[in-house]
């Protein structure tokens, strides 16, 4: 039986994964989570990931892990044929691919969420300065890719970080458009051509008729 992915496309993170498991060849089973009618807060939720976040992912011995770059990094060491997108021998790709997971997760997927969850929940517009977070953050991205002159975000190969960066910079290209950012412009441009990128696009519609529902 497919692994169970509890999320909903609309979510970048939970699209990270998916782009991972089909980057692997891997069937998941996404189960949809109602995060507008609150089912992440339910009890039944709150004991596979008390942190209420999607995506989870569940295996069929009961196994549980959340967090899209923590998935991703297990969905790796569990199924793929090698482990080219978060190699596990060499320490310094690791600890590079580590650094835009962080990235990811602590600054650039985080100052866009500062400016959703009140614009979601409490119908509060976006301030200049939650936006300016985020363009600071858009700028160190481009920054990242000038000093690196890489095609991918953590070297010249594509790594479970690139399913991060790619889901949260498109989407929150309703917030602040990546076209001001030349490299960040480059990057998804190149990262559009992968054969199972219009999952991305399907989740960026649903994202995008909510945002504009909503601001
Ligand atoms: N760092 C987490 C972030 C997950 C996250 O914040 N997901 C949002 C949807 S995009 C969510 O579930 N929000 C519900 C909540 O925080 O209560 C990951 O990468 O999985």
């Amino acid at each position: 039986m497919a692994p169970k992915l509890y999320g909903v496309l609309a979510s970048p993170p939970v699209r990270a994964v998916l782009l991972c498991a089909n980057e692997l060849g891997l069937d998941l089973e996404l189960i949809p989570v109602d995060l507008a009618n609150q089912e992440h807060l339910k009890e039944d939720f709150l004991k596979k990931n008390p942190q209420h976040t999607v995506p989870v992912l569940e295996e069929e011995d009961g196994f549980i892990v959340s967090d899209s770059h923590a998935i991703m990094a297990y969905l790796v060491g569990r199924y793929a044929k090698n482990d080219s997108l978060y190699p596990k021998e060499d320490c310094r790709q690791r600890a590079t691919i580590d650094h835009k997971l962080y990235f990811d997760t602590g600054i650039l997927f985080a100052r866009g969420l500062a400016i959703l969850k009140p614009l979601f929940y409490f119908g509060i517009k976006p301030s200049e300065d939650a936006l300016n977070n985020l363009k600071d953050a858009l700028n160190i991205l481009e920054k990242i890719f000038e000093l690196s002159g890489s095609d991918y975000i953590a070297g010249d190969n594509l790594s479970i970080a690139d399913f991060s960066i790619l889901t949260t910079v498109t989407t929150w290209n309703n917030l602040v458009p990546y076209a001001d950012y030349p490299r960040i412009k480059a990057y998804i441009e190149r990262l559009e051509k992968l054969p199972y990128y219009k999952i991305n696009v399907e989740g960026l519609d649903l994202f995008r008729q909510l945002y504009e529902s909503k601001i």
